[in-house]
């Protein structure tokens, strides 16, 4: 795959992996950068990788948050497009038809942040600090933060981290559901590892599975349950659940086929 200016998009085995490569710059998201995101994600939605994993160049930071150099001195609408701007790249990121982990290796703040919870599945380093400290800027978060934050740890969390923009450390992180495991040693490697839980099983099929869960979060129970019925009626079509059924009862492994 090829390098992308400040991001490097590589492939580790059947993964995608895209490195943020500014550490002199704890990763910062320039627009530089975002634009670099939103490109190297339309590239991996094209390939045939099993899943995407994120991380940080050095190991103080997985992303400062948004470029503050950047932000100052713009105009009403430069800010609401920059807003609407990384809103939209990191909505690629969620939408991609393989699943995503963020491998938080160190600072992940504001926008840092946020890109670690457009992913499906977040991991960190013991050493791993988050927040979204926007407030004590003056500002709130403006690339998803605000509705991301609270599904995933509830809204009485969110409004602590938003209100406060306080530093959560990777034990409590892990305590709230903010991330899904630690990790210790190489922390790609541990990406590799956690991938592997999954990546084995039918794409559509695991596609399914997220979409139902993301609309548990948008809609009522009711017609959460009608989507739930749906999509696993699709994937009940698919020769992946004719495979998995017929391996069970002939005691093998099933061999998916993402179809
Ligand atoms: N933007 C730009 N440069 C940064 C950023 C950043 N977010 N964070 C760090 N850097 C730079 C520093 O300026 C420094 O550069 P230099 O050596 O040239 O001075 C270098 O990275 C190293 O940083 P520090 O010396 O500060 O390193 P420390 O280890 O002392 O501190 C911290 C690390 C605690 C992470 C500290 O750097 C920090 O607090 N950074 C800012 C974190 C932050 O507030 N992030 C939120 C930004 S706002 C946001 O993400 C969303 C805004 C809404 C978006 C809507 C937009 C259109």
């Amino acid at each position: 795959m090829s390098a992308i200016m400040s991001i490097a998009l590589t492939r580790v085995d059947e993964f995608a992996l895209i490195t943020l490569n500014r550490p002199e710059a704890l990763n910062a998201l320039s627009f530089a950068l975002i634009a670099d995101l939103g490109r190297a994600f339309e590239e991996v939605a094209a390939t045939d990788a099993r899943a995407l994993l994120i991380t940080g160049a050095g190991t103080k930071a997985f992303c400062a948050g948004a470029d503050i150099k950047e932000l100052t001195g713009r105009s009403l609408s430069a800010q609401k497009q920059g807003a609407e701007f990384g809103q939209a790249t990191l909505a690629k990121l969620d939408r991609l038809p393989m699943p995503s982990i963020a491998i938080i290796n160190g600072y992940a703040f504001g926008g840092g942040l946020e890109l670690a919870l457009a992913c499906t599945l977040r991991l960190a380093t013991r050493n791993a600090k988050m927040g979204l400290p926007e407030i004590k800027l003056g500002l709130i978060p403006g690339y998803g933060g605000t509705q991301r934050l609270p599904r995933v740890i509830g809204e009485a969390r969110a409004l602590d981290m938003i209100m406060t923009g306080r530093t959560v450390d990777a034990d409590e992180a892990l305590g709230m559901g903010l991330v899904n495991r630690l990790v210790d040693g190489d922390a790609v490697s541990a990406g590799v590892a956690y991938a592997r839980e999954f990546s084995g099983y039918s794409l559509p099929v695991l596609a399914c599975a997220r979409e139902a869960v993301k609309r548990a979060l948008d809609n009522p129970v009711s017609e959460g349950l009608r989507v739930e019925a749906n999509l696993s009626t699709i994937a009940f079509q698919t020769a992946d659940a004719v495979e998995g059924m017929d391996a069970f009862m002939a005691k093998r492994k099933a061999q998916f086929k993402d179809r």
